[in-house]
């Protein structure tokens, strides 16, 4: 049986990082609801960030989406950051919102727009190198929605010349985060839609590009623990974007939707080592808030990433190993459902209380009366980003 002392250390010890857009008024393409007391500028969200670190213990880093979280001194951003116990986290890119991307960005058929493209990469990297953050996470919208409108493969040579460019200009402990999807924006052909395309990119690059499993961005039904386990074994799992899906991109909170599968990749990260600090894997949240309040929001999906690793953590090892072997496949199977039936709640209540904590971080922010303050502070709070 798996000892409880180095389940509640392994929890501990687990860092999520969640996202700055998270903290900002998001919506559909059909409206934005805007909600009172969301930040007005990067500092704001990173004191959101702060009360969801507060609350939880184990969320103290922060990505930045770039142009959404530009600012005149990134020294400045990093030291709110470490005064409020954060850190800055990945920096992502954002080459799909200026009109010239039109047609696509890195990939886009006139080399002055992947220029631009590229120069936006490698500003990038000099925010990393001013904010101490050593993550570039790369999202491409590139892609084309009717057949003919441009050479397949001719955009994937010009992804990789990019890419290689900005490859070159990396520090040493700094790495690419290359994230696939599958569609959306583009329709017919998108550019890096599966890991098989991102791991492919990645191992031309070399060592510092990894991808990472945006647990949205699949098709229906896809195994992504199967996924997870792989890159993992290849050592070219970087890191995640947990949210949720009922459909396609739906960015709900983590574990809202499918708790099991969340708990099914936490146990091949789990097996495959993934969880040790020294494995290099960054769990990010990657998530809007469009009609529930942001910092609960986000609080309840740290838990619930916690909630998965908890029950993964408790998966019996050898009782699985010997079922294997002996080829008891039932046996195998319920092993894992133990684990996941457990209810691990009074296991995360004891650590938080152990950790000066309150037991239930949600409860304890709306107690706070920190919403309410925030809101009359506040007037007039940013977007995310999207539709901005
Ligand atoms: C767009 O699909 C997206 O949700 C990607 O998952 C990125 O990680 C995120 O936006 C931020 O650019
Ligand atoms: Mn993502
Ligand atoms: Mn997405």
């Amino acid at each position: 049986m798996p000892d409880i002392a180095a389940v509640k250390a392994a929890l501990a010890a687990q860092r999520i990082e969640t996202p700055s857009w998270g903290y900002g008024n998001s919506g559909t393409r059909f409206k934005v609801f805007a909600q009172p007391g969301v930040p007005r500028d990067p500092y704001e969200k990173l004191d959101d960030a702060a009360e969801v670190h507060a609350r939880t213990g184990v969320a103290p880093k922060v990505s930045l989406h770039i142009p959404w979280d530009r600012v005149d001194d990134y020294a400045a951003l990093a030291a709110h950051a470490k005064e409020r116990g954060l850190e800055l986290g990945a920096i992502n890119s954002n080459t799909f919102q200026d009109d010239d991307y039109r047609l696509g960005s890195v990939c886009h058929p006139d080399p002055k727009v992947r220029r631009k493209a590229v120069d936006h990469l490698l500003e990038c990297v000099d925010i990393m190198d001013a904010t101490g953050s050593t993550d570039l996470k790369l999202w491409f919208a590139d892609g084309t929605n009717y057949p003919g409108q441009d050479d397949i493969a001719g955009r994937q040579e010009r992804l990789a010349e990019s890419l290689a460019e900005v490859y070159a200009r990396l520090g040493d402990d700094q790495r690419i985060l290359l994230e696939y999807k599958l569609f959306e924006p583009a329709f017919y052909t998108t550019d890096v839609p599966d890991w098989g395309t991102a791991y492919a990119h990645c191992l031309k690059l070399g060592p510092k590009a990894q991808v990472v499993v945006d647990t949205g961005h699949h098709a229906p039904g896809t195994n992504i623990e199967f996924i997870v386990a792989l890159l993992l074994r290849e050592g070219r799992l970087g890191g995640f974007d947990f949210n949720s899906r009922f459909y396609a991109d739906d960015d709900l909170m983590a574990g809202a939707a499918d708790p099991f599968q969340l708990f099914r990749i936490m146990h091949e990260v789990i097996a495959g080592g993934g969880l040790d600090a020294a494995a290099g894997i960054s769990f990010m949240l990657d998530q809007c808030h469009n009609v529930e309040a942001k910092v609960p929001a986000v609080i309840r999906s740290v838990m619930n990433v916690q909630e998965a690793t908890a029950k993964a953590l408790l998966v019996d090892a050898d009782a699985l190993a010997a079922a294997r072997r002996s080829g008891d496949v039932l046996a195998a199977n319920a092993v894992l459902m133990d684990a996941y039936a457990t209810d691990v709640r009074p296991l995360l209540r004891e650590l938080r209380e152990e950790q000066g904590l309150d037991p239930d971080p949600v409860a304890a922010t709306l107690r706070s009366g920190r919403l309410e303050r925030v809101a009359a502070e506040r007037v007039g709070g940013a977007q995310a980003g999207w539709g901005a």
